[in-house]
């Protein structure tokens, strides 16, 4: 159902991002990587690497409106449309709420928040215009209950959630479908730690998550998920 459908990745230069490529190229189909960083050129090396010829890599910052602009641009210019929006890139730390500066603080709000915006705002004329697309962003347990030490990561989530919920109810008429998923602690390099650490080894892995996405991209036309929500057994949480 997913060959030859168009996807952009946002954040695909490492973690849930770089797997969720590889499964979205795994169903055949063709995609835009987006990082910040010039490492994802290498992610889009690795799949090539694999035998998947239809990758365009994208060095684009999620927070600069005319790089979302340019990566949607390219992305129709190179493969004629875009079927599937994955809003993954995201940062995050951990402090107490009077450590945090306000430099930080907008940092989060700009990658978190304003990325996920001007991302899903760059492709939505054209989905509109398709009556097609399904938008799928990362967001997170915290989008949906409270931690402490992590105040401004909690609050951008929580912000992701909103904005996802009333975009879906928007463009419902033009037959496009919004929907987060929404893990609990996934092993990769967020908040500046390393993936594979053996004190992670019982948390969620990226293929985990890489899983739910191909399972709301690939649902039926008549099928509206909203939301996934995955936590590793270990993780503790409050269950509503
Ligand atoms: O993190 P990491 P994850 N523009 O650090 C990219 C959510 N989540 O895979 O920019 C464009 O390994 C960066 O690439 P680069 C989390 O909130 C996680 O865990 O080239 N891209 C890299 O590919 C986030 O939304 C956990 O350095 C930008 C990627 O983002 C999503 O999962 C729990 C960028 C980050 O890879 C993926 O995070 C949870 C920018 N401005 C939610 N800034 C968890 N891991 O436990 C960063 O609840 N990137």
């Amino acid at each position: 159902m997913l060959k030859d459908q168009v996807a952009i990745v946002t954040g695909a230069s490492r973690g849930i991002g770089r797997e969720i490529a590889k499964k979205l190229a795994e169903q055949g189909m063709k995609l835009t990587l987006v990082g910040s960083s010039s490492q994802v050129s290498g992610t889009a090396e690795e799949l090539k690497k694999m035998g998947y010829a239809n990758i365009l890599p994208v060095q684009a910052d999620v927070s600069i409106e005319e790089d979302m602009q340019r990566v949607v641009r390219k992305t129709i210019e190179t493969f004629g449309t875009v079927d599937v929006l994955v809003n993954n890139a995201g940062v995050g730390f951990f402090k107490l709420t009077e450590e945090v500066t306000a430099d930080e603080w907008k940092k989060i709000f700009e990658v978190n928040v304003q990325g996920v915006f001007l991302a899903t705002k760059a492709v939505l004329p054209h989905m509109k215009e398709r009556k097609s697309g399904t938008i799928i962003t990362i967001s997170s347990d915290v989008a949906r209950y409270t931690i402490p030490n992590g105040s401004a990561y909690t609050a951008t989530k929580y912000a992701v959630q909103g904005f996802s919920g009333s975009v879906a109810q928007e463009v419902r008429e033009y037959g496009i479908r919004v929907g987060t998923i929404n893990p609990g602690m996934v092993d990769t390099y967020f908040a500046e730690s390393t993936q594979g650490l053996p004190e992670k080894k019982d948390w969620l892995k990226v293929e985990d998550i890489a899983s739910a996405v191909i399972y709301m991209a690939s649902a039926p036309k008549h099928m509206m998920i909203d939301e996934i929500v995955l936590h590793p057994f270990v993780q503790n949480y409050p269950i509503a």
